[in-house]
């Protein structure tokens, strides 16, 4: 027997690799996704052959074939940001129509550890750095589609001890960032989410909830396993977590997964959502980018099964005296 997947890979998997790439890389995987002017647009994270990684654009009419690649990066760590030095990563794109831009959440690595930057951009020709916004060690970063209760929201995951759990922030602005509030937790033991999580592509607002598509990791002796599991956050409160599933809904299996520059991963940091479905595109082995599809109602169903009645811990400590 199969394990239940709610995620269906499409059939011509790998989506894209260095090959179809118009400059000499040595990988292309884990990219943000959005629409963009009617197109799909990924933002690639390519590894060059020194080893870092930068960010470059990819178009596609129907998402799928003739994928029209930029000759040069649009965020690069050769652009003068120390933080960056090492390498932009792993980017995850969310339009917001208020400002009618799309910000993007990427990890800057450097020699002081890997951390959340932002930028903004309206054309994806241009960018404006918003610069390292949460210290390292710091990473898988995703900004909530809208405001809620007024102020914008982002997912993030610290690196604190041993601890690698999803957190929350706010900001009035997209440039100062407080309220840390941890929502999500690596769940320890043998579990396939065990050793670490982290947020995969930004939440997908739906009528029950805000959907988390998150990885989870867990230690095998020969390495690390990733896999995609999912989330439901209360729309009006995105720091109450309101279900769970026990279970992953996308892992490694195909040839293209188990085998690469790191074995045993799926990463997605881009969906596109199109009517009740998801169109996932996740890194493979980190060496390739591969597509996806589930229904939402599908995974909504399925996190029913799996409410979660946990208290809202209090964001504040009122003193009496
Ligand atoms: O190699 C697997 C993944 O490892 C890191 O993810 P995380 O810090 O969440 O464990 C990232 O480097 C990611 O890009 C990579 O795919």
């Amino acid at each position: 027997m199969e394990p239940v997947e709610l995620f269906k890979r499409y059939d011509h998997n790998p989506l894209l690799t260095f090959r179809q790439m118009p400059y000499i890389c040595n990988s292309v995987f884990n990219c943000g996704a959005t629409v963009f002017n009617g197109e799909t647009l990924l933002l690639l994270r390519v590894e060059d052959l020194e080893g870092r990684s930068h960010l470059t654009v990819a178009r596609s009419a129907d998402g799928v074939t003739d994928w029209r690649i930029a000759e040069k990066p649009l965020l690069h760590p050769d652009d003068g940001n120390v933080y960056e030095a090492f390498g932009c990563e792993d980017a995850r794109i969310t339009y917001l129509p208020e400002l009618r831009e799309y910000v993007i959440a990427y990890t800057a690595y450097s020699a002081y550890g890997a951390g959340v930057a932002l930028a903004k951009t309206s054309d994806f020709e241009t960018v404006e750095r918003l610069g390292l916004t949460l210290a390292p060690n710091n990473k898988d970063a995703a900004v909530f589609p809208r405001r809620i209760q007024g102020k914008y929201w982002m997912l993030h995951r610290p690196v604190v001890g041993s601890l690698e759990h999803i957190w929350l922030t706010d900001s009035p602005d997209l440039r100062h960032w407080g309220g840390p509030y941890c929502i999500l937790k690596e769940r320890g033991g043998p579990f396939w989410d065990g050793r670490k999580v982290g947020a995969n592509t930004p939440p997908i607002e739906t009528p029950e909830g805000w959907l988390i598509l998150y990885h989870g990791v867990k230690q095998m002796p020969s390495g690390p396993t990733y896999r995609m599991g999912a989330a439901l956050l209360d729309l009006d409160d995105p720091r109450r977590l309101i279900a769970r599933l026990p279970y992953f809904i996308l892992a490694p299996q195909e040839s293209y997964e188990v085998t690469g520059d790191v074995p045993n991963v799926v990463f997605a940091c881009g969906a596109v959502q199109r009517g009740d479905d998801i169109h996932l595109y996740y890194g493979a082995a980190d060496t390739a980018i591969c597509l996806a599809y589930a229904s939402t109602s599908e995974i909504l169903s399925a996190l029913r099964e799996h409410r979660i009645l946990e208290p809202l811990a209090s964001p504040q400590l009122v003193n009496a005296r």
